[in-house]
């Protein structure tokens, strides 16, 4: 069972009821969600988004329980989150929630939502935001026109930016078990905004150029603020697969026509595990340029896993991918890492400020707030 920290909606934090969250500063403002309904086994908090559906000026909270395929908003309001607000959705198809993504794919000035939804043959449902939240009668799916079962599309999501500079949010959707070309390789699947919504025509999908094995390419996928100057936003994808599992992030530039698979690039960090299980957007050092968080939940190798979190800042001449500054945990076996997500300034010092969550191969996760 998780809980969330709530100080407000943009300053929240995932710990679970058994251990401390360490380093964030609680205020008296503090208080524990739970679900009105909630037991063990939920899944509560899995996924997170914070995000201002209805334009107000208050983000909601959206919190997803996808092992009962549900999704709860709270609305925000001056006076912070109102809970007992709470608003439910649900699905039948199981991992309803499982993963979350907002962005405003029909450029109407109201955020939308990407929601995972079915275990199995997995698609997205979109919700469009609205002045009154979510307009429930707007869902829509989108699938892969070639996805097969067990793909797992939807595990990851990324709404929040513009790749082809028409002005509507795209949607990239990570299929971490995609078959082709080879078993396990993964795809990325990309559709574009449109004042309609998502098209299901625009899709384009993106596998690795070196696919060679197991690269597990989409584990997480996330969109970056533009990089190389031209406006359009970019794409990292992790492949913590790839290489026997040492891992690896991709990156490309956006284009004309949705991302171009020509300027395809890839990190890689000599002597770690898993590297690319999770990424993160935040600019960490106040430049005004997006850096590029990466976790590395089992790395480094030499150290039995402890799991590390890797920085490479941005910079007019684009990401640094050769000197990255490094942040890790010291207990054994603690998959720090296993989560990242750049949450915005929490003690005002205009560093934005990383939620790093440790989810343990042994026992219950915590998360530190750096
Ligand atoms: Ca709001
Ligand atoms: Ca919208
Ligand atoms: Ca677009
Ligand atoms: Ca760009």
């Amino acid at each position: 069972m998780l809980w969330i920290l709530l100080l407000s909606c943009e300053e929240s934090a995932l710990r679970d009821g058994r251990q401390e969250t360490t380093a964030l500063k609680l205020s008296d403002r503090e208080t524990e969600l739970q679900a009105s309904d909630s037991s063990i086994g939920d899944a509560f908090g899995h996924s997170v988004v914070c995000v201002d559906i209805d334009a107000d000026g208050y983000g909601e909270l959206v919190v997803g329980a996808s092992g009962v395929d549900q999704l709860y908003v709270y609305p925000g309001s001056a006076s912070g989150l109102d809970t007992a607000a709470e608003e439910i959705l649900s699905s039948s198809l199981g991992s309803f929630g499982g993963t979350l993504a907002s962005g405003d794919v029909n450029g109407d000035g109201y955020p939308d939502l990407a929601v995972q939804d079915g275990s199995n043959t997995a698609t997205v449902n979109i919700l469009h935001g609205s002045a009154s939240g979510l307009d429930s009668s707007s869902e829509y799916s989108i699938s892969a026109s070639d996805g097969a079962a067990l793909d797992a599309f939807g595990a990851s999501l990324s709404m929040a930016g513009d790749l082809n500079g028409d002005g509507y949010a795209d949607l990239i959707v990570g299929a971490t078990r995609a078959d082709a070309p080879l078993a396990e390789s993964g795809a990325l699947y990309i559709y574009l905004g449109s004042s309609a919504g998502l098209t299901a025509s625009s899709e384009q999908k993106l596998v690795p150029s070196d696919s060679v094995g197991t690269h597990y390419f989409g584990t997480d996928a996330i969109i970056v603020a533009d990089q190389d100057g031209d406006g359009l936003d970019e794409v990292a994808v992790g492949a913590p697969g790839d290489n026997s599992f040492t891992g690896s992030v991709y990156l490309y530039f956006g284009s004309s026509t949705g991302v171009s698979a020509a300027t395809e690039s890839k990190i890689t960090v000599s002597g770690t595990s898993h590297f690319g299980s999770t990424l993160s957007a935040a600019d960490a050092n106040g430049d005004g340029y997006s850096d590029l968080l990466v976790g590395s939940p089992r790395g480094p190798v030499s150290s039995s896993g402890t799991g590390l979190v890797y920085t490479f800042y941005g910079a007019a001449t684009g990401l640094d991918t050769l000197s990255p500054d490094s942040l890790g945990e010291a207990s054994y076996r603690s998959d720090f890492g296993a989560k990242v997500r750049g949450l915005g300034d929490f003690d005002g010092d205009g560093y934005e400020d990383a939620v790093v969550q440790e989810l343990a191969r042994y026992g219950g996760g915590t998360s530190m707030v750096f």
